[in-house]
C-alpha cells in the first residue's frame, strides 16, 4: 500500500472561495490543498490533490487511486454526489477506503441533495465543517 491519499474534487469546486461564501466559506481549493499537505506531512502521508468538472475523469482518477494502492481516497464529488451511478460503481471497485467529504451539510439543504450515490458506496462521510471536513477526513483516513 502507498502513503498517498488521493483528494478528488468534482464540478465547480474550482470556484471555491470566490462565490457563495455564505455557504462554502472563503477558503480556496488551493488553500485546502496546502492545509492537507501540511497535515499529511505530520502523519507521514502525501496528498494527490485534483479537481475536475468532468464525471468520467473523476471515474478515471478513482480507478487510478485503486490501482496505485492509495492509502485512501477523499472524495468531494460536488453535485455528481447526487446523480452519479458511475462514481458509485467506481468507488465499489476500489479496495481501499473512500471517504465522502462535503463542505456543507447536504442533509440540511434542499431535498435533491439528500440522496448520495457516493455515500451509498463510501466507507464514511464527513460533512458540514467547511474546509475542516477535509482535514477531519484525512485524520480519520490516517487511523485506518
Ligand atoms: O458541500 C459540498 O461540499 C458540496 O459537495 C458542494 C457542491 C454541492 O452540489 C453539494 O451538494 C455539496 C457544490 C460545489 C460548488 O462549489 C461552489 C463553490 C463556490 C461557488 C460556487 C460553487
Amino acid at each position: 500500500m502507498s502513503n498517498a491519499v488521493y483528494v478528488l474534487n468534482g464540478p465547480n469546486l474550482n470556484l471555491l472561495g470566490t462565490r457563495e461564501p455564505e455557504i462554502y466559506g472563503t477558503t480556496t481549493l488551493d488553500d485546502i490543498g496546502a492545509l492537507l499537505t501540511e497535515r499529511a506531512a505530520e502523519l507521514g502521508l502525501t496528498i494527490e490533490m485534483r479537481q475536475s468538472n468532468h464525471e468520467g475523469l473523476l471515474v478515471d482518477w478513482i480507478q487510478e487511486a485503486g490501482a496505485a494502492g492509495a492509502k485512501a481516497v477523499l472524495l468531494n464529488a460536488g453535485a455528481f454526489t447526487h446523480t452519479s451511478v458511475a462514481l458509485h460503481d467506481a468507488i465499489k471497485s476500489v479496495k481501499g477506503p473512500v471517504i465522502e467529504v462535503h463542505l456543507s451539510n447536504p442533509h440540511a439543504r434542499e431535498d435533491f441533495r439528500h440522496k448520495s450515490y457516493v455515500g451509498m458506496a463510501a466507507k464514511a462521510t464527513i460533512a458540514g465543517f467547511g474546509a475542516r471536513s477535509y482535514v477531519l477526513a484525512l485524520d480519520a483516513a490516517a487511523t485506518l
